[in-house]
C-alpha cells in the first residue's frame, strides 16, 4: 500500500470539518493500492476545529491533528509538509481547502493521474469540465477569472489553466525539493509559488478538471487586497517572461539611441546605423537575459558555452536586423520620413515583430528548459 496525506490547513472550520473527514475516509474503500491519512493543521482555532478533530482521532487511526500558531494558509502548508515528511512518509501529499469547496469524490481522479506518472496534479477550475460558483457576485468571479489569466500570461505559461485554487495532489520528492523555495511565501501566494517551482524544475504537472462549490459554513479567511498585490509582486519578480520584456526594453533604449546618433550625427546611412545599434543591443540583451531574466536556467559556468551560445543568440537575432531594416525601409515607402526618423519606425517593427519572433527563439534554442 503507498500512503496519500491529505492536509488540511483549518481556522475556524468546526461547522464543516468532522463532516469533511468523514466523506475523505469513505473514499478509501474504492481505493486498492492507497492507504489515506488526513493531517489537520489547525492555528489554534477559536471555535471547536481541534476539539472535534481530537474526538474523531479514537475512530480514524490515520488521522492526526497538527496544532501551530496563526501565520497564515502558506505556512499552515509549510508546517504540515514538514510534519507529514517526519512522521508519515507519505508518496502523496493533497493540499485541500477544509471548507467543503473541494470534494472529496475526486480524490480517486487525483491519484489516477499520480499512477499514470503525473508529479503534481492541479484541480482547475477553468479548464473544460470544471467551474466556480454560479452565484458568486460580479467582483469575486471577475478576481478570480482576471487573477489567473494574469498569471497565465505573466508566465507565459498557458498550458496551465489553474495556479490559485489550494486543491492538488504532489508527489512528496516534490514536495523536499520545492520546500526551501516555497518555505519564503506564508500567504496564499504560496501556491503559485510552488506551481512556478515546479514548471521551472520540470516536475511533470497534470490537470483535473473541479467544480468548486462556495462554502457553507464560517468566513473566508483571505484579505483580497493583501492577496492581489503579493500575486502581482510575486509575477512581477519570478517571471522570465516579464524580466524578458524588460531587458527588452533596455535593449530598445539603446539601439535607438544609437541608430539615431549614427544616422543624424555621424552620417552614417541607416543601415550601417541599424547594424552597429543592434550589435550594441544584442550584447547588452545577452547579458541581461543570461545573467538575469532566464537566469534559472543559466548556462554552464564556462567561457565555451557562453561563447558558443553567444554566437547562437547573434545567428538568432540576425533576422530581426533584417526584418528591422527591411520594415524602416518599407514603412519609409509608405509613410516617408518623418520625426525621429527612423526610430519611430524601428519600434514598430519590434513591438510587432521583433519582440515575438525572439522570446520564440530564445526559449526553444538558446535558455530552454532542461530535461
Ligand atoms: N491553519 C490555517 N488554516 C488557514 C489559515 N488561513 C486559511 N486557512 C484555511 O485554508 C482554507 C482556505 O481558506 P479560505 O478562507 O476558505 O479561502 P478561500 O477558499 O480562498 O475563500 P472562501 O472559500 O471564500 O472562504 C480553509 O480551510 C481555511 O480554514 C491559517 O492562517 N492557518
Ligand atoms: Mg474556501
Amino acid at each position: 500500500m503507498k500512503k496519500a496525506v491529505i492536509i488540511l490547513p483549518t481556522y475556524n472550520e468546526e461547522g464543516s470539518i468532522e463532516k469533511l473527514i468523514k466523506e475523505i475516509f469513505a473514499q478509501e474503500k474504492q481505493m486498492k493500492i492507497w492507504e489515506l491519512h488526513i493531517l489537520v493543521v489547525d492555528s489554534y482555532s477559536k471555535d471547536k476545529t481541534a476539539v472535534i478533530v481530537r474526538s474523531l482521532k479514537k475512530q480514524y487511526p490515520h488521522l492526526h491533528l497538527l496544532e501551530t500558531e496563526k501565520e497564515g494558509l502558506g505556512k499552515a502548508y509549510i508546517n504540515g509538509f514538514a510534519y507529514a515528511m517526519d512522521h508519515i512518509n507519505p508518496f502523496v501529499i493533497f493540499e485541500m481547502d477544509a471548507d467543503l469547496s473541494h470534494n472529496p469524490a475526486d480524490l480517486p481522479r487525483f491519484l489516477k493521474k499520480i499512477e499514470a506518472g503525473a508529479d503534481f496534479v492541479v484541480g482547475s477550475r477553468y479548464m473544460k469540465g470544471g467551474s466556480i460558483p454560479d452565484d458568486w457576485g460580479f467582483h469575486r468571479k471577475l478576481f478570480s477569472i482576471v487573477g489567473n489569466l494574469i498569471i497565465r500570461f505573466g508566465f507565459m505559461k498557458l498550458s496551465i489553466t489553474e495556479w490559485t485554487n489550494g486543491y492538488r495532489a504532489i508527489k512528496t520528492w516534490v514536495v523536499k525539493e520545492a520546500f526551501n523555495h516555497v518555505k519564503n511565501y506564508s500567504d496564499y501566494v504560496f501556491q503559485v509559488a510552488f506551481l512556478d517551482y515546479a514548471i521551472k524544475h520540470n516536475v511533470r504537472i497534470a490537470e483535473i478538471p473541479v467544480k468548486f462549490v462556495d462554502r457553507k459554513w464560517g468566513k473566508s479567511k483571505i484579505n483580497a487586497v493583501q492577496y492581489i498585490s503579493n500575486i502581482l509582486l510575486y509575477v512581477f519578480s519570478n517571471s522570465s517572461f516579464v524580466k524578458y520584456i524588460i531587458v527588452g526594453g533596455t535593449g530598445f533604449i539603446i539601439d535607438s539611441a544609437l541608430l539615431y546618433t549614427g544616422y543624424h550625427f555621424l552620417r552614417l546611412t541607416v543601415a550601417i546605423s541599424k547594424i552597429i545599434s543592434s550589435e550594441t543591443a544584442i550584447v547588452s540583451n545577452f547579458l541581461l537575459n543570461n545573467f538575469w531574466a532566464f537566469s534559472h536556467k543559466k548556462l554552464e559556468h564556462n567561457a565555451k558555452t557562453y561563447g558558443s551560445k553567444f554566437i547562437v543568440f547573434n545567428l538568432v537575432s540576425v533576422p530581426s536586423i533584417i526584418f528591422q531594416t527591411v520594415g524602416i525601409f518599407l514603412l519609409t515607402i509608405i509613410f516617408g520620413k518623418h520625426l525621429f526618423y527612423p526610430v519611430v519606425y524601428n519600434a514598430i517593427v519590434i513591438i510587432l515583430v521583433v519582440i515575438p519572433y525572439s522570446y520564440f527563439v530564445y526559449t526553444r534554442f538558446i535558455w530552454k528548459d532542461r530535461r
